[in-house]
């Protein structure tokens, strides 16, 4: 019998002997800013009840505009989700379906968003990219494209918070999520309203809202209603390259395309990103 010996290998690593539950101990090593993956990159979140559902009249005219800024940017175009999900939404609440079910159908329409988008786009190019290609392939496809469309949901699936009946991370929290963690140069969320209100401009108190020129998420989080899902709050709070988002509204023609520039044609969204 072959003498056995004792060929453990100790793998160096700073973190291998202590609990990663004592922030102190694991500051020093996680506490460093995470690169810029694609630096260059503009997030552009379309609404999905805002701008999808409403049909020819408000798409055309975004995607006339999103093919004018093409040579400007490499885009990733994100779709929301709309009055079919809100449709799911209640079918299955009233089946007494739980979060985890809803989210994933909920997605799916605002897949669907995108593959329209992407149809109507494919002359310039750009095609919808799935989650997995937007998780591993994304580089590769921006440099065969200057744009690609996805789903701005994220895939939390049956992992979905039970916080809520309706899924809390949504569209907005969705593309805010890819965008900081690529790194990209910025998140422009396009609504059908000129940015955020005080009140919801179109609800029962909407004659007294005031557009709020410059704001931040600390400061929002203090209102009763916003134009984006509650909890992209929480994730802004946490932000690790996005110091601001700019909520526009896409029924206005060149409000994208001057977002896009820098220039303040809407809401700017302070977000939590501090020094580290
Ligand atoms: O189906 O329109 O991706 O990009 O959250 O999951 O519910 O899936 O469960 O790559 O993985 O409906 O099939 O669908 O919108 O999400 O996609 O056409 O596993 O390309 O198969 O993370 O598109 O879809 O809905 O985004 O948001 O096959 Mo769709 Mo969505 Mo396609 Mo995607 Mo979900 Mo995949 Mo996924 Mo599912
Ligand atoms: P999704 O992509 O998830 O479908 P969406 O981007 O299409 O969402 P909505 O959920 O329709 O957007 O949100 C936009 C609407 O939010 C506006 O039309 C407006 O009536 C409403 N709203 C509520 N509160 C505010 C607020 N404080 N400021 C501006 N708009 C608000």
């Amino acid at each position: 019998m072959a003498e056995t010996t004792n060929t453990i290998k100790h793998v160096a690593s700073p973190l291998a002997r202590q609990t990663l539950l004592d922030g102190d101990l694991v500051r020093p090593v996680a506490g460093v800013r995470p690169i810029r993956l694609l630096p260059w990159l503009q997030v552009v979140k379309i609404g999905g009840r805002a701008i999808m559902d409403r049909g020819a009249e408000a798409i055309l005219p975004i995607v006339d505009e999103l093919r004018k800024v093409l040579p400007e940017h490499r885009l990733l175009i994100l779709t929301g989700a709309g009055i079919r999900a809100r449709h799911l939404y209640g079918v299955g609440l009233d089946l007494g379906l739980p979060v985890g079910s809803l989210a994933p159908l909920a997605a799916s329409e605002a897949g669907q968003n995108g593959h329209i988008l992407a149809s109507l786009l494919a002359p310039e190019g750009v095609s919808y990219v799935e989650h997995p290609t937007i998780a591993s392939q994304l580089a590769i496809h921006l440099a065969a494209a200057r744009a690609v469309v996805g789903s701005a949901f994220p895939p939390y699936h049956h992992h979905e918070f039970p916080g809520s009946r309706i899924p809390v991370h949504r569209a907005d929290t969705g593309a805010f999520l890819l965008a900081d963690a690529l790194g990209a140069a910025g998140l422009t969320i396009v609504e059908d309203v000129d940015g955020v209100y005080t009140a919801d401009p179109n609800g029962a108190a909407g004659a007294k809202a005031e557009l709020l020129r410059e704001t931040n998420a600390t400061e929002l989080a203090k209102q009763e209603t916003l134009p984006f899902d509650r909890a992209l709050l929480d994730v802004m709070a946490n932000a690790r390259h996005l110091e601001r988002v700019q909520v526009v509204n896409g029924l206005v023609p060149g409000r994208i395309t001057a977002a896009l520039r820098g220039e303040h044609v809407g809401t700017i969204v302070h977000t939590g990103l501090r020094p580290l």
